[in-house]
């Protein structure tokens, strides 16, 4: 009797700009493009594995070895749905061989390598694996680099299923520089992410991730965001007048390895999602003192390169949590870890393993 499974696993990705808002909540369409950078080491990823079998009498889904309720019209299951679409319409109803995985009930298990829901992008790459294992199931996405038999569903048709599930999770169907395209079709079938650079395009990237607190955040991006959208102005101008002027910058300045503008539009974005969030009524808060001083640090280091060297040394970007995110060039790496660590000495209980205890992930 064969066995139906398959395991990936999908990294985190960290905006440098910012998805928060919604123009539609059940289609998770946003009010605007983003562009990230997906990390590529193995300290934040999302392992999935997906089994199908006719003996299962239902679909179950384990986070972290804990089973949990599957939503009737949730997230996962309208990811499912959408999969199991594609693996009639693509396999079964072409070849009369194929096993009928699409009528069978699933088990899914996944383990996230670093604290969920604690403003790391959990859910991005927790619905990016969950994704591309269902379709590595389903035989979708089996031939992923081969030109000669090319997948059956491309990475951006996938990303347009991990929407579903988490918005910033179709960013993290690919690697390196990635924008998401807000589109504009009520379907939502041009909203979805497409590959800006690959990480070989500028390997000297690092992005260095400070857990200035790995709990649980106060606040949830879904819930925030839609409270943003209802009660900011500040959110309506960036939206219109700010977020396509700096898509179009960063893309370029990825594109010719410009890290002062990348730099620029990064910290730039991050310090106006906050404000988007402060503007928020009743306000939220993401950023504490830690992250504010940082903030300060990286400030006064790129003020004194500037003046030695006309170019700036690093970005810091925050996203719904209080954890920063420094974006810097290879030369500079340690240099700006011995600061952080000369102001911050590493905590006892932190999560992660050596030698990324204050730092995990490398671009
Ligand atoms: C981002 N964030 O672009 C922004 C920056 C948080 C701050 O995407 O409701 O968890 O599941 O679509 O994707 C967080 O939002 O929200 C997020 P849903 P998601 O990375």
């Amino acid at each position: 009797m064969a066995v139906y499974q398959a395991t990936t696993s999908a990294p985190v990705n960290i905006a440098c700009i910012k998805y928060w808002g919604k123009r539609d909540t059940t289609l998770i369409l946003p009010t605007n493009s983003s562009l990230s950078v997906t990390l590529s080491q193995d300290h934040l990823r999302s392992t999935t594995t997906s089994r199908a079998d006719p003996a299962f009498t239902e679909t179950k889904l384990w986070l972290n070895g804990k089973e949990e309720d599957i939503k009737s019209g949730g997230r996962l299951e309208r990811c499912l749905k959408e999969l199991k679409k594609m693996r009639k319409e693509r396999i079964e109803d072409k070849e009369p061989n194929a096993p009928k995985l699409s009528e069978w009930n699933i088990h899914v298990a996944s383990y996230n390598n670093f604290p969920t829901a604690a403003g790391l992008a959990s859910s991005a790459s927790g619905f990016a694996a969950l994704t591309s294992s269902i379709a590595a199931l389903y035989g979708l996405n089996t031939f992923p680099s081969s030109s000669a038999k090319p997948s059956i569903a491309s990475p951006s048709e996938l990303s347009l299923v991990a929407r579903l599930g988490s918005g910033s999770a179709c960013r993290s169907l690919f690697g390196g520089f990635v924008a998401w395209e807000a589109g504009s079709l009520p379907s939502g079938t041009d909203s979805l992410a497409v590959e800006v650079a690959p990480q070989s395009h500028w390997p000297t990237m690092h992005a260095l991730i400070c857990v200035v607190n790995d709990a649980k955040k106060g606040t949830s991006s879904t819930s925030g965001m839609q409270r943003t959208v209802e009660t900011s102005a500040l959110l309506q101008h960036r939206i219109k007048h700010v977020v396509p002027q700096r898509m179009e910058a960063i893309i370029k300045a990825i594109k010719e390895k410009d890290f002062d503008s990348f730099a620029k539009i990064t910290m730039a974005d991050s310090n106006q999602f906050h404000a988007v969030a402060l503007d928020t009524a009743p306000p939220i808060f993401y950023m504490n003192d830690v992250s504010r001083s940082i903030i300060s640090i990286i400030e006064e280091l790129n003020r004194v390169s500037l003046e030695k060297t006309g170019h700036l040394l690093a970005a810091y970007t925050f996203d719904a949590g209080p954890n920063a995110v420094i974006y810097t060039e290879e030369k500079n790496v340690k240099q700006i870890i011995e600061i952080i660590v000369r102001y911050f000495p590493q905590a006892e209980s932190n999560p992660f393993p050596d030698p990324f205890k204050l730092f995990g992930g490398k671009q």
